[in-house]
Order: C-alpha cells, then structure tokens, then sequence
C-alpha cells in the first residue's frame, strides 16, 4: 500500500489526478483557505454544481464527501469533503476525520477515479492539531487502500513544512 501513497509540498489546485479533495464546509458555498483556492482556479463551474447539490440533498454533513467537476482545474474531479471543527477531541473529532478521508476515497473510486489528491483536512480554520490530523489521515487511507485496489495513488499535498513534515514521518512509518 505505502507504495500507493506520496507526499509533496504545493498547491492543490494544480495536481493533474483524476481527482482533488477539498476541504469544504457543509454549505458547499465556499469560503477560505484551500476551499477558496479551488473556487477561485477552478472557476464557477463548480459552485454550480455545489448549488444543484444543495437543493438535492441540502449540503454535506462532516465527514461526508461529494463529487463535481473540477472547472478550469488540470484535475477531473473535485471531491468536497467536510472535515471536523476541532472542539478538543472529545466531539467524535478523529472518527469524523477519518470519516472524511475513507468517504472522498470511496466516492472516488465510484467514479473511477484511480489517483486522487488530499490536502491535510481541518488543519486549517477547523483548528484541528495537526500531528494528529497527520496520523489519522494517513491510517485512514493506508487501511482504506489494503481492502480497495481500485486506487493507484493517493498524494497528499502539504501547503505548510509542518504538515510535510508531520505526514511524511507517517508516510514513512506505514513504510518501514
Ligand atoms: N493547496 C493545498 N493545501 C492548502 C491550500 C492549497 N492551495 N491552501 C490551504 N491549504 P483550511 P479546514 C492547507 O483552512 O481546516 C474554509 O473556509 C492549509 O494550510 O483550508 O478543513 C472552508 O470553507 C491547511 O493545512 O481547511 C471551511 O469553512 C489545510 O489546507 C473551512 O475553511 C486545510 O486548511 C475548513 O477548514
């Protein structure tokens, strides 16, 4: 599986993968932080779809994911997940961080999408601690990749050294 998953420093919104992970809030209208990124390089294409969403299904809860499309982004998807708020890790937090990385990957593999990018969910505004954060995504998604074949990659894009530093010692400890 570690062979699967790769860590690099950057910007989302220019992975070519089939699909990107955003870290989004459940009114699937935007906001800052890597959400904006994308709203903003990916073009209103995407709020577009966000909004059908919305009258569909009235948003997305945390830890649930949706799929649109990706805009004027070099990815073909966009697929919105909501991260926990950090409350002091005794709201559910770790579970619904978890919840968040396995329900993007599933909906990506039913779209068939086989490389997809995370950014480091909640570790921004949500406020959650990001070694933490850096441990349970990176075991979410190595035990999601050891019962799903489906996926060939998983990269997640670190925007600060602190999350590089943090998800790649995970990366590694899964590896050795
Ligand atoms: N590429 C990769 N990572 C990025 C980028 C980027 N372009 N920009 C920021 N990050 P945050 P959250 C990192 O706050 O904590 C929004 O307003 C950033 O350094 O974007 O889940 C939503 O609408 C951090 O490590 O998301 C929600 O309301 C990580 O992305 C709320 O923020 C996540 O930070 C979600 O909060």
């Amino acid at each position: 599986m570690q062979d699967k998953v790769e860590v690099t420093k950057g910007d989302i919104t220019r992975m070519k993968v089939d699909a990107i992970v955003n870290a989004a809030n459940s009114s699937l209208m935007g906001g800052g932080g890597v959400d904006g990124a994308i709203h903003r390089a990916g073009g209103p294409a995407i709020l577009e779809e966000c909004k059908k969403i919305v009258a569909r299904q009235g948003g997305c809860k945390t830890g649930e994911a949706v799929i649109t499309t990706a805009g004027n982004l070099p990815a073909k998807f966009v697929i919105h997940t909501v991260g926990p708020v950090w409350n002091g890790g005794n709201r559910n937090e770790r579970i619904l961080l978890a919840n968040a990385y396995r329900n993007s990957l599933q909906l990506a593999v039913d779209n068939n999408c086989k490389t997809v990018a995370f950014p480091a969910i909640s570790t921004g505004v949500y406020g959650f601690p990001k070694a933490a954060a850096a441990t349970i995504a990176v075991q979410a998604v190595n035990e999601f990749l050891a019962n799903e074949r489906a996926i060939d990659k998983v990269i997640f894009v670190c925007f600060d050294e602190e999350n590089f530093r943090l998800i790649q010692s995970e990366v590694q400890k899964i590896s050795s």
